[in-house]
């Protein structure tokens, strides 16, 4: 199914703008920005050699970057006990993605910048495009700035970790004993996760040694609740637990995870492992899914707000009616037809000349309507005084 969508959208993308050429038609303007946006941000995100992209996020200082260089094994990316250090995202990119341009074109496309290869780590220090070191593993991860560092509702970083969460198929959520519970945190992300769509996640719990498995699963379970709702369980790819250890804040070790569950596989192993065309087939679903909903809840909206005003429409008409009725009983009909009548004789048109001189026809049609005049409904006072008018 993924391969024949795959296979179809891009016989779509090939054949239409050559009909364009052949038809000679005249929208060179349109078929570029829409061939793009095919290009890298479907063609692209189907073609099965596209590869995992999966985004470690979390609060300022919650290990992000450490679990970044345990997972590519080396350490390049800066770790430090100043949160938000990392202030723009720096990425893996799998050696077999070397010969693949338009891959990492997709793959950057989110970002809206320029990417580069990192030199120093220093360069994450400051804020920029996205920086990218190379791996031999086959999964993109991304080490993105916290979303919580600032004060006051506003955030250095948010629209950095917006980027990098929308690219991802899949969230590595770090969180720790002192921010656990923080729903600021958990709003954003779920904001993100399941905003449109859901993204699921792995969670990492960085945690002291002597917490025990219960303590974890319990934690885990409400940031998962916080973040999923009633969809926590189906949600959770799996919970790791990387026990604070000393040589790690030292520089002198990576990170040891341990999965919760004793039967789940390391996490590394969990990444390489899953299930890639389901994933995102998923996650588009639940996209599309979502859209619709919203889609299908304005449309509701709109209705019942034409049927108010179509409400609103009726009560004016009808008001509208009621005010021209009132008003006609006070119009002077008689003194309007008379007025007309002394214009247009005034005025002696060649027919009028022709009537009088025929006798006095004249008199007939002009009495005819001011007889009907009179006859017109007036209220008693305006008619008893007009009919006085009228006597000499
Ligand atoms: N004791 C101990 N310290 C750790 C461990 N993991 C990370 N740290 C330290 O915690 C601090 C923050 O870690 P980082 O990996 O830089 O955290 P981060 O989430 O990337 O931080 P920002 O990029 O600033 O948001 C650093 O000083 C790390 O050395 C651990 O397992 N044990
Ligand atoms: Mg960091």
């Amino acid at each position: 199914m993924h391969k024949e969508f795959h296979e179809s959208l891009k016989r779509i993308r090939e054949d239409l703008p050559r009909l364009s050429e052949i038809l000679q038609l005249d929208d060179a303007g349109q078929i570029g920005p829409w061939a793009k946006a095919i290009d890298t941000r479907l063609l692209a995100r189907f073609d099965p050699d596209f590869p995992l992209v999966a985004a470690v996020c979390g609060g300022g200082s919650s290990g992000k970057s450490s679990l970044f260089n345990t997972l590519i094994g080396q350490s390049r990316s800066p770790t430090g006990g100043r949160a938000g250090m990392n202030r723009r995202v720096l990425f893996s990119l799998p050696a077999a993605l070397a010969g693949r341009a338009d891959l990492v074109a997709a793959l950057l496309d989110p970002f809206g910048l320029p990417a580069a290869p990192l030199g120093q780590p220093e360069e994450l220090l400051s804020p920029g495009g996205p920086l990218h070191v190379s791996t031999a593993g086959r999964v993109v991860l991304l080490d993105t700035p916290d979303f919580d560092t600032g004060a006051g509702g506003r955030y250095a970083n948010r629209e950095s970790a917006r980027g990098a969460l929308e690219a991802a198929d899949v969230l590595i959520y770090v969180f720790t004993n002192s921010n656990y519970n923080n729903r600021d945190n958990t709003d954003f992300i779920a904001e993100m996760l399941t905003g449109i769509g859901r993204r699921r996640c792995f969670l990492v719990y960085r945690v002291y040694p002597s917490f025990s498995t219960e303590e974890v699963v319990a934690h885990a379970r409400t940031v998962a609740g916080h973040i999923y709702g009633a969809a926590a369980e189906e949600s959770v790819l799996g919970v790791y637990r990387a026990d604070e250890d000393n040589r790690v804040a030292a520089g002198e070790a990576f990170m040891t995870l341990r999965p919760v569950r004793e039967s789940d596989p390391p996490l590394a192993e969990a990444l390489e492992g899953l299930d890639l065309a389901r994933l995102r087939f998923d996650l588009h679903a639940s996209i599309v899914a979502d859209v619709l909903a919203r889609a299908e809840e304005l449309a509701g909206r709109a209705r019942e707000s034409l049927q108010g005003l179509e409400r609103y429409a009726g009560g004016l008409r009808a008001a509208q009616a009621l005010c021209l009725q009132e008003a006609l009983s006070f119009f002077p009909m008689d003194r309007v037809v008379r007025r007309f009548a002394k214009i247009w004789a005034a005025s002696d048109p060649p027919a009028v000349r022709f009537m009088r001189r025929t006798g006095s026809l004249i008199e007939l049609p002009v009495r005819a309507v001011l007889g009907a005049a009179g006859r017109i409904s007036l209220p008693v006072s305006s008619r008893r005084t007009s009919l006085r008018r009228r006597r000499p």
